[in-house]
């Protein structure tokens, strides 16, 4: 690292004044936050004797990142959507608000507006034979009394490893639903098996990961939105066990707690009783969820969210 060319002073003076700190229209908000990660930027620059052209191919990146959609994928990829998660932990902690299941990233694959129904659903179309996955639980709060009328949104992979929408090949809506919970708080889908996710080959989200010399998979997991009146909103998912990377995934998603058993059925009276005729597996999973609380950050996050046709 060579020695910094500007001083501090002059940095957060170009700061000061392209974030319009001197004027007094605009965004106060914005502004701030517009002339810190400009001060950042500089320092870094300046420090580390970026060049003219590292600048330039740095522009480059982030433009074509853009034009192909990627900072869903770039942002959980470079740690920054589970950082938010662990920020969001500790303001919970600190508001006293403790015993709901654990949360983690919502991923850039969610597409809202999942086909809708009580108690129960199943979730593939058929086309995938991939081995049956039987899931199902209990809806609670943190006294352990079942909650009706929840809704659990849950969306996942296919055996390729793809998500319908983003995958052409899939119908709309393929592996996605909101399960309303029944009266006991309970529900239970049927469903495949997912695979782990890859990044994209040829994705700047791949070179930027390449670059720094790591992979860009994840462990399979299903995701889950969990939602209900009263109730804080859960976000989080869970993952397979025995995954070559369950604890090595790209984007920070894995958490011990989120490790369900996974029930290998080979049992040929069981097979039978599924309805089914080969092994399958089943998974039991709860959630709790905290109560609504105005001395924490809300866990509700807007963001940009696709609905299918
Ligand atoms: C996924 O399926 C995912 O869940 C995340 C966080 C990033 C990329 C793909
Ligand atoms: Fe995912």
């Amino acid at each position: 690292m060579s020695d910094s060319l500007i001083g501090k002073d002059v940095i957060a003076a170009l700061a000061a004044s392209a974030a319009g700190l001197h004027g007094a229209d605009g965004n106060p908000r914005v502004k701030q936050v517009v002339n810190r990660l400009l001060v950042d930027l500089m320092v870094a620059i300046d420090e580390l004797d970026i060049s003219m052209d590292e600048f330039w191919t740095g522009i480059a990146y982030l433009t074509q990142a853009g034009k192909q959609n990627e900072f869903g994928l770039i942002v959980p990829g470079v740690v920054l959507e589970h950082f938010l998660d662990l920020r969001l932990d500790e303001a919970e902690r600190r508001a006293g608000i403790t015993g709901g299941t654990a949360r983690t990233i919502e991923g850039p694959l969610y597409i809202a507006g999942a086909p809708l129904s009580k108690g129960e659903a199943r979730l593939d179309d058929g086309t995938d034979d991939g081995q049956v996955l039987f899931m199902e639980g209990q809806v609670r709060d943190i006294l352990g009394k079942p909650i009706s009328g929840a809704i659990v949104d849950v969306w996942h992979a296919n055996t390729m490893g793809n998500y319908s929408h983003f995958d052409p090949t899939q119908a709309a809506y393929n592996l996605r639903r909101r399960i309303e919970t029944d009266e006991e708080g309970r529900y239970r889908f049927r469903s495949i098996m997912p695979s782990g996710y890859a990044c994209p080959r040829g994705s700047q989200t791949e070179k930027l990961l390449k670059a720094v010399g790591r992979h860009g998979n994840r462990p399979a997991h299903v995701h889950f939105f969990i939602t209900s009146p009263g109730h804080r909103k859960l976000t989080t998912q869970i993952n397979i066990d025995g995954d070559k990377y369950l604890y090595d995934d790209f984007a920070f998603g894995t958490r011990s707690e989120l490790i369900p058993v996974v029930e290998h059925v080979s049992d040929a009276r069981k097979i039978d009783q599924a309805g089914l005729n080969k092994p399958f597996a089943r998974i039991r999973f709860d959630f709790t969820l905290a109560k609504s609380a105005i001395a924490a950050p809300t866990t509700i996050v807007n963001r940009e969210h696709a609905e299918a046709a």
